[in-house]
């Protein structure tokens, strides 16, 4: 890799996982007038998506649901504002739908380009939502046991009734496989939806991953770091905070907080895994 070639940075994390949201308030930060120290670099892609899901969470609208099934690839070139080093990094994200990595968990495969992807980034941004972090539902589960006369369907294996907290040790795994000493930046998306607001992401993780947490613990060869993102400020299915929300500037309500629960920006779990030196 030369001087000049950015530094790639890959976005992770399985459907409905917040990825969405997370790079519409990105884009919404870094095309504004908001102090976000990343901004976009001669860009020459489709910025339709960009505007469409930028725009959406402006106007306090659910993301789209046309990314499933596409599993489509997106990059964003960003380069580091006020920095003389011209430090440039390249946003990845291999698959907008999260099936790709639905499927890697499953079948402990995925493409020679996702390969190629991973091992050449210096860092990933994992995305797990706050809500999803609980045990397998009972429905799936119960329909895993072996039925009685009347429910004798197998059902296959199916990554999604697994609880979070082993998805995300799992994934971690097979990064690690592909990638020595990854940096991975763990989002917890939809944070406003943890009801304590004292809680920082750190406890948090102790509390709803303690798999991961111990995991992470017991190896000196993955850094891990984690913040707690909303991207969306709030609920937008509740028309008391809708109201509340369509009212505050679209970059001003997204809320982040760092690892110890300290108030951070949109870009920070991004610069974080560039690996990059920031004063
Ligand atoms: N309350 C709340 N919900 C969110 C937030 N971010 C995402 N969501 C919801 O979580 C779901 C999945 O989000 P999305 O960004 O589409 O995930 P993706 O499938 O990984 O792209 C959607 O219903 C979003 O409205 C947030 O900051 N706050
Ligand atoms: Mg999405």
């Amino acid at each position: 890799m030369s001087d000049s070639d950015p530094t790639e940075v890959v976005l992770a994390g399985l459907p409905a996982s917040g990825k969405t949201q997370y790079i519409a308030g990105l884009w919404l930060a870094v095309d504004g007038q908001s102090e976000c120290r990343l901004h976009l670099a001669n860009y020459k892609g489709d910025r339709r998506y960009l505007v469409e899901i930028g725009g959406r969470l402006a106007k306090c609208e659910d993301p789209p649901h046309t990314e499933v099934g596409e599993s489509r690839t997106f990059d964003l070139p960003l380069q580091l504002d006020d920095d003389d080093k011209e430090r440039r990094l390249r946003l990845i994200v291999p698959d907008l739908s999260g099936e790709t990595w639905e499927h890697a968990l499953e079948e402990a495969e995925w493409t020679v380009e996702l390969d190629e992807r991973i091992s050449q980034a210096s860092g990933l941004v994992v995305f797990v939502h706050s809500q999803a972090s609980s045990g397998p539902t009972l429905g799936p589960l119960a329909a895993s046991l072996p039925g009685d006369e009347t429910s004798r369907d197998i059902h296959p294996f199916r990554v999604s009734g697994i609880a979070a907290d082993s998805q995300l040790v799992q994934l971690i795994q097979l990064l690690r496989a592909r990638r020595a000493n990854p940096r991975i930046a763990l989002v917890v998306s939809a944070w406003d939806l943890v009801e304590d607001d004292t809680l920082s992401p750190q406890a948090w993780l102790g509390e709803n991953c303690k798999l991961l947490a111990q995991f992470v613990e017991s190896r000196d060869d993955i850094h891990v770091n984690v913040w707690g993102i909303s991207a969306q400020g709030g609920r937008f299915d509740d028309p008391e905070q809708a109201k509340r929300l369509l009212e505050a500037d679209a970059v001003g309500r997204i809320n982040v907080r760092d690892a110890e629960n300290e108030i951070g920006a949109i870009e920070d779990p991004l610069l974080w895994a560039t690996g990059w030196e920031i004063s």
